[in-house]
């Protein structure tokens, strides 16, 4: 019994850390690979590709555009999403799974813009890969090293990674720069690796390196990080090897002092 509420409190945090943020449910990035479908935006931000461009998104990650129904496959588990995408044939829309007042209307289900006839409007994409995508994955490991594509040889133009890293509740993931040779400019404009501490590329930004410095180890503040490397169309150089390791939380009572300021967490720690 004591065990039972005692999981029953550490799932309840791992619910509420699973949250919904910004229209962003949070764990959708394991969900969209459940179905094959993912959402991109251009890399000059939200809104910013058209018809043709947003196929091409989808292309540079072996996918093509989302029909509407594998939209509507993907929303049905859990894929939701606040931002209207390009889907095949020139549909634009959105999977709403939770409904709210400020995305979707209130309603839930594929917000439908339609078959839009100017190509040239510039909403997101969402992509279609049944076989994942060619570099990247979801790591679950508690000890990896993450490669550029191809490595040790050179990796190649026009890759977009994504490396998503979801270790246990509690554990931190620590980062340590093995090998590092990206294409050198000052703003890292042209090949990149960006660090996230958080579940995707938008929330808790760390760092953006290029050249062939070695960047500092790298601690997350929670169990998950996203890492993201791009490259352009031009000039390719050694890559990258990055070791991460699960770092365990200290097992005294104090770290459930600390961390416990739930009312569940509080009852626990009495019982026990
Ligand atoms: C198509 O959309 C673009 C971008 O919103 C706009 O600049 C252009 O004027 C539109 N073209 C037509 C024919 O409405
Ligand atoms: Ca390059």
């Amino acid at each position: 019994m004591i065990l039972l509420v005692f999981l029953f409190a550490v799932q309840w945090d791992k619910i509420a850390g699973w949250g919904y943020k910004n229209g962003i449910l949070h764990n959708s990035i394991w969900l969209e690979q459940a179905a094959g479908v993912y959402h991109r935006e251009a890399r000059a931000g939200k809104y910013q590709l058209t018809y043709i461009e947003a196929k091409g998104v989808c292309k540079f990650e072996g996918g093509k555009l989302a029909t509407y129904q594998q939209l509507e496959a993907a929303r049905k588990i859990g894929f939701h999403i606040c931002a209207a995408g390009w889907m095949d044939k020139g549909r634009v829309g959105y999977p709403i799974v939770k409904a709210s007042s400020n995305c979707g209307f209130g309603k839930t289900g594929i917000v439908d813009y339609g078959y839009r006839l100017n190509k040239s409007e510039r909403w997101d994409a969402y992509c279609y890969n049944p076989n994942g995508k060619h570099c990247g994955g979801v790591l679950t490991d508690p000890k990896r090293i993450i490669k550029s594509p191809g490595f040790p040889k050179e990796y190649e133009n026009n890759q977009i990674c994504y490396w998503h890293i979801r270790l246990k509740y509690g554990q931190r993931i620590h980062l340590h720069f093995l090998e590092f040779d990206l294409e050198d400019d000052i703003s890292c404009l042209s090949d990149y690796l960006e660090v996230y501490d958080s579940y995707d590329d938008v929330h808790g930004f760390v760092g953006r390196y290029c050249g062939f410095e070695l960047p500092a180890e790298i601690i997350s503040t929670g169990n998950v990080m996203t890492l993201k490397f791009v490259s352009d169309a031009s000039i390719t150089t050694g890559g990258f090897q990055i070791k991460y390791i699960a770092v365990d939380p200290p097992k005294t009572k104090k770290f459930w002092h600390d961390a416990g300021s739930t009312t569940a967490d509080k009852n626990t720690y009495s019982l026990s």
